[in-house]
């Protein structure tokens, strides 16, 4: 491999052999940068419900205004198609689409994706469309949300309406993004939307989630009347054993099952995993399958969309050495590996992308790969004029885009790669107060900066582009 110079200075990237083919992309989703959360029909999702819970987000912030893209659009994709990406992931904001989840589309809703998607090939950008990030209908939450399976059928015909109106000029599909988060942070941590903390709904979510991914998936595809890419995307990371005792090694299995396992198996062998099913018994609890429901998650699909942030370690007993918590579960404990880590005090750790990206391709052969996210907050500060000298998240990106091309050459099918995000946005949980933007957001004036990784960017595309 020979490594390639980038514009900063010091540092050599092994992303010679990315191939022009590569694709490359900027990434957002609704909630965290539309604003507009009462206009054109728009009715609340589970996080406009959630962010009015004293507490629950920092600094009481909640998307109404958000980056104000909804109003801002047109410029925005000027400056996507500035930094000379080929495609744009965004998701449709189903409260938009269709208010309460149910029922005929809100067309005043539709025409915004509508004239969004135009506005992007205009500008030479590919769509990209996810369907599901996170923006549940709060009537259907009502209902019962996720771990009701009834949503997951709603799901399906939601995601009809948006594929009726644009599959003429869409062709990569996501369905549902990180149904891990969904499941396990909104229904049994309860730190994200509904703010739920029940085991059993949180395992009964991961099926209808997962039901609802095969459903539309069927419909869609059955409906493309030319070929189209269809996918899901999940957050992985990677779940290594602490030392080598049995309780840590144990800890990591569990942890991999529950954050990786419980997704790929169903989605790609038709099945759950023997052993996570057996860990759930145990706990009195199972996936609520019913006949025909797996053959409908294993639905074939074309590319699986890889959010990686970090990988860590894993610890069968607590600090105390205890090796079950009060409640007797077993203790699964993450231990963040040593070294320096981003605002999220999240670890970086790019040579364990390297390691998932292979393990994917060699535990779930024939599967082409694409990132559908990768990046890191930092504590940004900007000069009077918005200028980001961000040389933490440049050399982030820098570390991560060559982890990609060395699992390419251990034989991993990677074809794209997105940045997490095209600009500053509302970081869920973490309000404002964490920056993953690639172009700063000065949410006082709304302006928006490139910050030095979005030029670096930019440059770097051009010249693999050059390959
Ligand atoms: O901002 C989120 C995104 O919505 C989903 N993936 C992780 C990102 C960073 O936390």
């Amino acid at each position: 491999m020979n490594p390639t110079t980038t514009s900063v200075p010091g540092l050599l990237l092994p992303i010679a052999d990315l191939p022009p083919s590569f694709k490359w992309g900027v990434a957002t989703s609704s909630y965290q940068i539309e604003g507009a959360a009462a206009e054109d029909g728009r009715t609340p999702s589970i996080w406009d419900t959630f962010c009015r819970v004293p507490g629950a987000v920092t600094g009481g912030d909640n998307g109404d205004v958000a980056c104000d893209h909804y109003h801002r659009m047109p410029q925005d994709v000027a400056l996507i198609k500035s930094l000379g990406v080929d495609t744009y992931r965004f998701s449709v904001a189903w409260p938009r689409v269709q208010p309460g989840g149910r029922g005929p589309a809100n067309r005043a809703g539709l025409a915004f994706y509508d004239r969004l998607t135009d506005e992007l090939l205009a500008a030479g950008v590919d769509p990209w469309v996810t369907l599901y990030h996170w923006d549940l209908p709060q009537e259907l939450e009502d209902a019962g949300g996720w771990p009701h399976r009834d949503t997951a059928y709603r799901f399906a015909d939601y995601a009809m309406l948006v594929f009726d109106k644009l599959s003429d000029r869409v062709d990569n599909w996501t369905t549902l993004n990180e149904p891990w988060c969904s499941a396990w942070l909104g229904y049994y941590v309860g730190v994200h939307a509904p703010g739920r903390r029940d085991f059993g709904d949180a395992i009964a979510a991961v099926h209808h989630l997962l039901l609802g991914h095969g459903l539309a998936t069927e419909r869609m595809r059955a409906a493309a009347t030319r070929e189209m890419k269809f996918g899901i995307t999940l957050n992985m990371g990677t779940a290594d054993p602490a030392t080598d005792t049995p309780a840590d090694r144990e800890a990591a299995r569990r942890a991999d099952g529950m954050g990786l396992r419980i997704y790929l198996d169903p989605l790609r062998k038709g099945e759950y995993p023997a052993d996570m099913v057996a860990d759930l018994a145990a706990r009195g609890t199972a996936f609520p399958v019913r006949e025909g429901d797996l053959e409908v998650i294993a639905a074939p699909f074309d590319v699986l969309g890889v959010n990686y942030y970090f990988g860590q370690d894993f610890s069968g007993t607590d600090e105390q050495g205890n090796t079950h918590e009060a409640d007797g579960t077993p203790v699964v404990r993450p231990i963040l590996p040593a070294g320096p880590r981003t605002a999220m005090n999240w670890p970086i750790t790019p040579e364990r992308f390297t390691d998932l990206l292979v393990r994917l391709h060699r535990d779930y052969p024939g599967l082409p790969m694409v990132i559908t996210e990768n990046g890191a907050a930092f504590d940004d500060s900007a000069d009077d004029d918005g200028n980001v000298a961000d040389e933490g998240r440049t050399a982030y990106l820098a570390e991560h885009i060559a982890a990609v091309a060395a699992a390419r050459e251990r034989g991993a099918d990677v074809r794209g790669y997105f940045a997490w995000s095209l600009m500053d946005n509302f970081e869920w949980a973490e309000g404002y107060a964490k920056r993953f933007g690639i172009v700063h957001v000065d949410y006082a004036t709304q302006a928006r900066t490139p910050k030095r990784s979005a030029l670096w960017y930019r440059d770097m595309i051009s010249r693999v582009r050059g390959n």
